[in-house]
């Protein structure tokens, strides 16, 4: 199967895990990516079963109204009984690193707003340690520089995402270099630099569930 392929396959098993428990009052977080495209577009066929849709991007916003499912701001919800996204790594213990996207602030809030988390992933980002994928760092354009030599104290060597500018008008600087020993421990370092908005680590908040395409099927992982 391609990586694609794999894709879907998760995408179409999260529909199942979601459809069961749809209310006419409904309201689902959607994350943000290519996997989280493909859920998006299942998701079209089931739009009168459900309300809505809180989005973790612009982009995500404008593909479910696409689709003619109606978007919400966040603030107007409260909580999601479901919050349904990809990520760039994820391992045992369902800590991820997410964010290549440039949307982590916003995936962070919805997975902190989210009843269940249901990760969407192609076997490639199972490992076994975080890091190997660069870590993305969302700052305030201002401390960009401090946080970047905050980011080497720490053993990472930073990159400034040149030409991105996030959905919250600030920048992105990705660590590479960055083997993650204590994903929780290091979650809690980097919030706390100052000019920091959100590090990419989903460790504090993991994901509830797993969905993982291999070419033996789709593993479900809690
Ligand atoms: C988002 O999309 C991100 O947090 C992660 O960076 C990315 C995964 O993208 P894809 O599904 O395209 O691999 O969920």
């Amino acid at each position: 199967m391609t990586q694609d392929e794999l894709k879907d396959a998760v995408a179409a098993a999260a529909i199942a895990e979601v459809e069961p428990r749809l209310e006419r009052d409904t309201i689902l977080g959607i994350g943000t990516g290519s996997t989280a495209n493909l859920f998006i577009d299942r998701l079209a066929r089931l739009r009168h079963d459900f309300k809505g849709a809180v989005a973790s991007s612009e982009a995500s916003a404008e593909r479910l109204r696409g689709h003619g499912i109606e978007v919400f701001e966040l603030n107007h919800v409260g909580t999601v009984p479901f919050y349904i996204d990809g990520a760039d790594e994820v391992n045992a213990y369902l800590h991820m690193i997410k964010g290549g996207g440039a949307a982590l602030t916003r995936e962070k809030i919805l997975a902190a707003c989210a009843e269940r988390f249901i990760c969407i992933a192609d076997g490639s980002k199972r490992v076994e340690r975080l890091g190997a994928f660069p870590l993305p760092v969302e700052v305030i354009p201002m401390a960009r520089s401090y946080v970047a030599r905050e980011l080497v104290k720490l053993g990472a060597d930073p990159v400034y995402r040149q030409g991105v500018v996030t959905d919250n008008g600030n920048q992105i600087i990705d660590c590479f270099e960055f083997m993650i020993d204590d994903p929780v421990a290091m979650e809690a370092r980097l919030n706390a630099i100052v000019g920091v908005v959100t590090n990419g680590l989903f460790a504090a908040r993991g994901a509830d569930v797993l969905l993982l395409g291999t070419e033996k099927g789709v593993e479900r992982l809690t």
